[in-house]
């Protein structure tokens, strides 16, 4: 049979099930990726694993979201982190050496293989010809114990590539124009698998731009054949040793076919406050703009600072806007200063940010009260940025310079500068003195342990009756950002659940966490695609600790899905999508879990007097580990036996 690339990979990784697309599967993962916020917690549960070295070709623990500084917390993770590293055998990429998912792509991604990250933009992988998956920290830890990744075979949905992007339109465009059409659970259960001649035209790191946010459609992964261009990019690495082809067969069949022609397409913006709220720049054109932001695993790579620069080349950021950069990586900055183009981007006067994520997730340069900012990046959720009273809008590195110069939104193909387009290096500046590889023997490493790092909290067994109150109720589209919200404040938290608890679902109600705590725990009660965004497993993790004992819902974003589980915290879902609205805050309830493998399982509404049938996407699996205590007490066992 002709198999998609998608499928070729997966293949090639099988451990248990079969190519039947929305079966149960387990893959083999060749590498894993961690970053601070979310490492932290991963080793942690790594450490409970008692085991001596990670099993997995490679593993890469980088620093990039938590490097404000303002106190100790985020100190203490870093030193955590990197002793950690050395103890079990990994690489570890020191803070200021660039974002994950960009120097993942220069320095470590190879095609064919398969990436587990603690991060949902690990698909940028994907723009190398991996099949690079993000994941909840715990089913990280459990890659890196050599266990396998469970999932569910995805549909492979074709993106059909024709033509060639016109001068200043790019790849940002591209896949705001497939958000647009698909909307941000449009790809639940899917992996976009891009093809065609427009494939050849796309550099490695434009095909990246595609491929990160593609985790804005909720798609398992996406990904990008290997061909001239991938070893043209690994050569530039002095990786050419590591090239291998890797194309769908001819004749592969898919579920899904979306044809998108490169030549037609003009510069696109995402609206606040959700990704897929896309319209053409022009249509917004004269709105005045307070801020613009560049940078992110999105567009922060050569390709990108190599157009903001040459764009800025002679021109000053106009007085009404401050202007702001946090470039991908050291690498990247290296190339514009030997290249000479860096000077360009600091005399038009924009403020130089780490290398980090930086702004992307509210770690500094927030935007003023009711402000307009116009940011590379590739989420907008309502108070992501520190302020949430701002408007922020999504696009690409043309667009936002074009604000930044006119000081309103702008086509950039109406400014005043000859339309050029960015040929990749044929060697980029190789250090790699910021990423510390891994000790021969860890074991004497001593970790080290600063007060910012408390112990884990577990999960009690599974009982036989769930009761209490709903202590919300939420509408569709909630993300990991509403329920675990991020920022300068509750990111240093990550490594101590009892602190950040405090703040869940701080911007939909700041009585929540007061609430669930008085009340012992309880219920949430949600819409569809809930828990899209952030792989953070935090957003499971304190919810759990405050009690939470059960979410029902229409429907699950997947990687929160999988956190719930691992949790512990059984994700219940309507039979019928109308009792939505028969449920309320503050309605009692009570459901018999004894019988959980049979579903419906009866719900009973002690307010309202009603029975209401649920069921849920429980594979027996999962039904073990949810009555285990979750999948750290489980994984135990099994690694036990
Ligand atoms: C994000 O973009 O929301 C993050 C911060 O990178 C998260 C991870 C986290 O919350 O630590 C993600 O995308 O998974
Ligand atoms: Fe960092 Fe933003 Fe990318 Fe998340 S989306 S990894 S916060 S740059």
């Amino acid at each position: 049979m002709a198999l998609s690339l998608t499928q070729k990979i997966i293949q090639s990784h099988l451990v248990e099930g079969e190519l039947l697309k929305g079966s149960p599967i387990s893959i083999r993962i060749d590498q894993t990726l961690t970053q601070d916020a979310t490492g932290t917690m991963a080793y942690l549960q790594f450490e409970a694993l008692d085991l001596d070295r990670v099993r997995t070709e490679l593993s890469v623990s980088y620093v990039d979201h938590n490097t404000l500084q303002s106190g100790f917390e985020n100190a203490d993770d870093h030193q955590f982190l990197q002793s950690v590293a050395a103890k079990y055998g990994l690489y570890f990429s020191r803070p200021g050496n660039g974002i994950c998912h960009q120097v993942h792509l220069e320095r470590f991604g190879i095609p064919g293989k398969t990436l587990l990250g603690s991060d949902s933009h690990t698909p940028t992988g994907g723009g190398i010809g991996m099949l690079a998956i993000g994941a909840g920290g715990l089913d990280v830890a459990l890659a890196m114990a050599g266990r396998p990744f469970f999932l569910t075979m995805p549909k492979v949905v074709n993106i059909h590539l024709t033509g060639h992007l016109n001068p200043f339109v790019s790849a940002k465009d591209v896949i705001l124009e497939v958000l647009r059409h698909l909307s941000v659970k449009g790809g639940v259960g899917k992996v976009m698998e891009y093809t065609g001649e427009g494939v050849e035209t796309l550099s490695v790191p434009e095909r990246a731009t595609i491929t990160n946010m593609g985790a804005e459609l909720g798609a398992t992964t996406s990904v990008f054949p290997s061909d001239e261009q991938t070893r043209f990019f690994l050569k530039s690495q002095n990786r050419e040793g590591q090239w291998v082809e890797m194309v769908a067969d001819v004749g592969a069949k898919y579920d899904e076919v979306i044809e998108i022609n490169l030549s037609e397409l003009e510069p696109l913006i995402a609206q606040p406050h959700m990704p897929d709220n896309v319209v053409k720049v022009k249509d917004l054109k004269g709105t005045k703009v307070q801020q613009v932001a560049m940078g992110s695993c999105t567009n922060s790579s050569y390709r990108d600072l190599m157009m903001v620069a040459g764009m800025l080349k002679g021109r000053k950021i106009h007085p009404a806007v401050t202007a702001g950069l946090a470039p991908g990586s050291r690498q990247v900055v290296l190339s514009l200063i030997q290249n000479g183009e860096w000077e360009h981007i600091i005399s038009a006067g924009v403020r130089i940010l780490e290398n980090v994520c930086g702004p992307c997730i509210g770690m500094g340069f927030s935007p003023p009260t009711e402000a307009i900012t116009l940011r590379t990046f590739n989420r907008n959720f309502l108070g992501r940025s520190g302020t949430k009273s701002a408007s922020v809008y999504l696009c690409s590195p043309e667009t936002a310079v074009a604000a930044a110069l006119t000081g309103e939104i702008t086509d950039p193909r109406e400014l005043d500068i000859p339309k050029t387009t960015v040929r990749m290096p044929e060697q980029f500046p190789i250090d790699d003195s910021m990423i510390i590889p891994p000790v021969k023997k860890g074991r004497d490493v001593k970790i080290i342990r600063g007060p910012n790092i408390q112990p884990l909290p577990v999960q009690k067994p599974l009982p036989n009756r769930i009761a209490g109150l709903v202590l919300l109720k939420t509408e569709d589209n909630i993300t990991t950002d509403h329920i675990m919200p991020a920022g300068a404040k509750i990111l240093p938290l990550r490594s101590n659940i009892p602190a950040i608890a405090e703040h869940v679902f701080e911007v939909v109600d700041p009585t929540f966490a007061a609430r669930a705590k008085r009340a012992g725990g309880g219920f949430i009660v949600g819409g569809s695609n809930y828990g899209q965004g952030s792989s953070r497993e935090h957003a499971a993790l304190a919810p759990m600790y405050l009690g939470i004992k059960a979410v029902i819902t229409k429907s699950f974003a997947r990687i929160h899905l999988a956190n719930l589980i691992n949790f512990g915290i059984i994700p219940f879902t309507f039979v019928h999508e109308s009792d939505y609205d028969r449920m309320d805050q503050g309605d009692e309830l009570e459901i018999d879990v004894t019988q959980i493998e049979k579903t419906p399982l009866i719900l009973k509404n002690k307010t309202k007097g009603i029975d209401i049938p649920l069921t849920h996407p429980l594979s027996i699996r999962d039904i073990d580990l949810i009555k285990a205590g979750g999948s750290l007490a489980y994984a135990k066992q099994q690694l036990a036996r």
